[in-house]
């Protein structure tokens, strides 16, 4: 099929008028047009980037949910924090926001919870069904009260790939704000084991496992992606060319 760029802001328009509460959120809306090239615009427009990702029955969840990449931090400052029970944990909220936070494990505890039951799709070729519980990303973000400028949400981890480089991951305030993004600390009904990602981890169930960063140590609210890491938006997509955007 050709696209045409008029098509494409048709099909955002309509994408538009079925999700008013989304774009009627100042932020959501500049995000929306703000894209930076043709193919993210064509790629927004065509996929309804609010709808939900497939969520499964408690009898589909796999017996076991693999650990990949970093399965255990290993830092000092990591360790320090584990031997503690993550008592001493703390999730920095910073960057584009009025009101910037820094929350306990207990804290975010408090916060209304959602559960879902989807399946992370690993590129490497594998697949689990696991069934996740956890802050949604939203509910922080307006605590936080995210300024009219950001455009992307940074996710920092506590993990060092090597060189002091960290693991990191972004995504723009369309996945932020979808219902299924949550910050999660329990598995299975199991608070998280630190080979999934203890204390928190993202979950942004419609994209590759490579976006689910794990061992959150701060969310960042930015204006552009330059500038951080290599600029690409996250560690494999600095190092290894991996599409930013990893829809599924
Ligand atoms: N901090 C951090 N997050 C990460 C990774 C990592 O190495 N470090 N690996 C990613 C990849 S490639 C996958 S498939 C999933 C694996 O999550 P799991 O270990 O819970 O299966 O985490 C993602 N998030
Ligand atoms: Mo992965």
């Amino acid at each position: 099929m050709i696209l045409t760029r008029r098509m494409a802001l048709l099909g955002a328009g309509a994408m538009l008028t079925g999700c008013d509460r989304l774009a009627s959120h100042g932020s959501v809306r500049k995000a929306l047009f703000s894209a930076e090239n043709f193919h993210r615009w064509a790629q927004r427009s065509l996929m309804a980037r609010d709808a939900l990702a497939q969520e499964f029955r408690p009898d589909q969840i796999s017996p076991i949910f693999r650990a990949n990449g970093t399965a255990n931090p290993n830092t000092p400052a990591y360790k320090a924090l584990w031997r503690n029970g993550f008592a001493d944990w703390r999730l920095a909220v910073t960057g584009l926001v009025e009101r910037p936070l820094s929350l306990s494990l207990a804290q975010l505890r408090t916060l209304p919870h959602r559960e879902q039951i989807t399946r992370h799709d690993c590129v490497e070729g594998w697949s689990a069904i696991g069934k996740w519980r956890g802050v949604p990303l939203r509910t922080i973000l307006e605590g936080a009260r995210l300024r009219d400028t950001a455009r992307y949400i940074v996710f920092r981890c506590a993990d060092d790939m090597g060189g002091g480089r960290p693991y990191y991951e972004s995504i723009d305030l369309i996945d932020a704000f979808h219902p299924q993004t949550i910050l999660a600390f329990a598995l299975n009904d199991a608070p998280l084991t630190v080979a999934n990602g203890a204390p928190m981890r993202l979950r942004v169930e419609r994209q590759l496992g490579y976006k689910q960063a794990k061992y959150l140590m701060g969310i960042e609210a930015v204006a552009t992606l330059d500038g951080i890491g290599k600029g690409k938006g996250g560690f494999w997509e600095d190092y290894a060319g991996y599409d930013w955007y990893a829809g599924i």
